[in-house]
């Protein structure tokens, strides 16, 4: 599957700091060091409905990841997937009487051009889940034949107890597990399961739905989490540096996929980091293509937002809160990047060298983009107090804010 065009980084003078980050997996921030090429694993969308800001916010903080990585002159590998068949995408397709392939598409049309308009930088490999099909029949395949799944009238169920480290990305209580489990596309109360937690890696076909050749797991389609396994270990390979997602996606999916992925490899972990972006809420409430309480990223650029104060609005919370979009907050980032692209407009000003160095401290401390933000502010309220005379500062700020936060001012 084809990503969106990148937008172009511009090259800061000197070099960015290492990226220190929280992970999930060991309950604390860690400094990655990720070599030559860094890599990362971001699971994508599920495309029934269009982009809402909940995505957009979590794909503005792996961006944020991508471009300290490339301020310390790092090549970045890139991987994102499409869920392009799942149960709420063909129920959606049902209910509206359209072809679930073409809701797929449209939908991801749509992301693909929201995404263009936010300046959030591609993956380098955008994987769907129906093309990856015949790379995950065979890892189904050796993860039965290896005794770490079973059978049940036709499915295949991964068995959980088969990972020693399984429980160690989330670490929930089994009872929260149990609850999480049936929230978010599992059947812990499916007779007959070895354990209530097991998740699906093949299921048999079903009438009137999509199935394609499963060898000698019969036709049938995949499970959810085998899908971004194979998708992340046949580009990625194991150990890679970051997997991300939202937090909804902790558990059962990231659990679920690391225990698959250590397992089928007999190597620990998956991922050196688990990254996890926290809840946009609308109303007081998750936003959630289910519960329909949804903003539009291209609803907004409809209505005429400036895409990079839907940006900057993004940006003003720190990507592991869990925080409620309101017209203020759009409201406030419109009028914030009016006063930047002021401050930069003028042919010179106050130095900005310090500057750069501050926003890069930010970002690699944990992301922390409000406090990214709040550098730029200063630097803007002190230009337009005097009068200084650096020429270069107002296109040193301009390349700052877009290299490392995809600001274009
Ligand atoms: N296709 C799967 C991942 S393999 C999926 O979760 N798709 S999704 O369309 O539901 O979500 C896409 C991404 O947006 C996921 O990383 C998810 O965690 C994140 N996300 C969904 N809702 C929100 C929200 N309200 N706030 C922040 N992030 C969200
Ligand atoms: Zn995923």
């Amino acid at each position: 599957m084809h990503a969106w065009p990148a937008s172009e980084v511009p090259a800061l003078p000197g070099k960015g700091r290492d990226l220190q980050i929280h992970d999930t997996a060991t309950q604390g921030k860690i400094t990655l060091d990720p070599g030559p090429v860094a890599r990362i694993y971001v699971c994508g969308i599920t495309p029934y409905d269009a982009t809402h800001i909940g995505h957009a916010a979590t794909y503005n903080a792996f961006d944020l990841v991508q471009r300290v990585w490339l301020d310390t002159k790092r090549q970045v590998h890139y991987v994102q997937n499409v869920t392009d068949v799942d149960d709420p995408l063909l129920e959606r397709a049902l209910r509206d009487g359209h072809d679930w392939t073409e809701l797929a598409e449209r939908e991801t049309a749509l992301f693909r051009e929201d995404m263009t308009a936010l300046r959030i930088l591609p993956p380098q490999q955008y994987i769907g889940a129906v093309e990856a099909i015949p790379g995950i029949v065979p890892l189904v395949e050796r993860l039965r034949d290896a005794g770490a799944a079973y059978e049940l009238d036709g499915d295949i169920y991964f068995s959980v107890e088969s990972d020693p480290h399984f429980g160690g990305v989330s670490h929930l209580d089994a009872e929260a597990m149990r609850l999480l489990s049936a929230e978010r596309g599992g059947d812990p109360d499916r007779p007959g399961k070895k354990n209530p937690l097991d998740p699906m890696l093949w299921m048999a076909a079903r009438p009137g739905e999509p199935s394609w050749d499963g060898a000698s797991l019969g036709p049938g389609r995949p499970g959810w989490h085998i899908e971004c396994v194979a998708i992340a270990l046949d580009h990625l390979g194991m150990g890679f540096d970051i997997q991300g997602g939202g937090s909804d996606l902790a558990f059962p999916h990231h659990e679920m996929g690391a225990s698959h992925a250590q397992v089928l490899t007999g190597e620990f972990p998956m991922a050196k980091a688990y990254v996890h972006a926290g809840m946009v809420a609308l109303n007081g409430e998750k936003m959630s293509k289910s519960k329909g309480n949804l903003v539009f990223v291209s609803a907004l650029r409809r209505a005429g937002v400036d895409p990079a104060a839907i940006r900057l609005a993004l940006l003003s919370h720190h990507y592991r809160e869990d925080w409620e979009w309101t017209d203020a907050v759009l409201a406030e980032a419109e009028a914030r990047l009016a006063r930047w692209r002021a401050a930069v407009s003028r042919p010179d000003g106050i130095p900005a060298d310090a500057l750069v160095e501050e926003v890069r401290a930010a970002l690699a401390d944990d992301l922390d983009a409000p406090a990214a933000l709040a550098a730029v502010d200063r630097w803007v309220d002190a230009q337009n107090a005097a009068d200084g005379d650096d020429t270069t500062a107002p296109g040193l700020v301009s390349r700052t804010v877009d290299a490392l936060m995809g600001v274009a001012l």
